[in-house]
């Protein structure tokens, strides 16, 4: 259905304000098509800014980002690209698999279990009331690592060329996040981007991006 997608970045300056500090300076960079990139750099480095970049919610102040074979500027229609998956609880109020239908509304049970099990979701499997279990706004009964965890599922489901994961997988053991991330990187036709804080995740990727503070 989509084609492997990257994702460039040329020439780019950004600031959030007019006269205030360039959090981008004349950045290039490219996120080829098909391959993962782990995004580090302290805080304040801009790395949620980069997300924002390339989702169109801020625009250059110089230069462009561009998607896929599109030249043009970025618009609202690139947003389909993409599945974002945000640092923090980002279920709704609901069972497991309404949370997971949000993905794919006419999903298969069977496409509902295989993604649980790519994003390590077994757990879901040996509660009582299985994908029925509810979860909530604020997790419910669940842990934050398993919020995470079904959150990708969703995200999984979703399938768009390009997944942006936010320190989606903070909460995990580290065995875990690693099998995790390589059940994700098996899917290889897809461009991965994995902002993280965590070294260890820079040996599942191909890339890694270093993003430095400009004072
Ligand atoms: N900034 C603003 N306005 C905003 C958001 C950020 O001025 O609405 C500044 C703060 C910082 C720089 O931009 O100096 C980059 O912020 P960003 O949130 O992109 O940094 P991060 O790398 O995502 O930091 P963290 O690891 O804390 O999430
Ligand atoms: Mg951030």
């Amino acid at each position: 259905l989509h084609a492997p997608c990257g994702v460039e970045f040329e020439g780019v300056t950004f600031r959030y304000e007019p006269g205030g500090r360039d959090v981008f300076k004349n950045f290039s960079h490219t996120f080829r098509p098909g391959t993962s990139t782990a995004v580090i750099g302290e805080t304040g480095a801009g790395k949620t800014t980069l997300v924002r970049l390339m989702l169109a919610l801020l625009r250059p102040t110089e230069g462009r980002v561009a998607i896929g074979e599109t030249r043009q500027e970025l618009t609202n229609l690139h947003r389909c690209n993409f599945v974002y998956v945000p640092q923090g609880n980002t279920l709704m109020s609901g069972t497991v698999r309404e949370n997971l239908l949000l993905g794919k509304p006419d999903a298969t049970d069977e496409e509902l279990r295989e993604a649980l099990r790519k994003s390590c979701c077994e757990f879901v499997f040996e509660m009582a009331d299985g994908m029925g279990t509810l979860c909530s706004e604020h997790g419910g009964g669940l842990s934050e690592g398993q919020a995470q965890r079904i959150a990708i599922a969703r995200a999984l489901l979703r399938d768009r060329p390009i997944m942006l994961f936010d320190e989606a997988t903070s909460a995990l053991d580290p065995d875990t996040e690693c099998r995790l991330l390589e059940n994700i990187r098996l899917m290889s036709d897809k461009t991965l981007i994995f902002i993280t804080h965590r070294m260890a995740v820079c040996d599942y990727c191909d890339d890694v991006l270093k993003l430095e503070k400009h004072i």
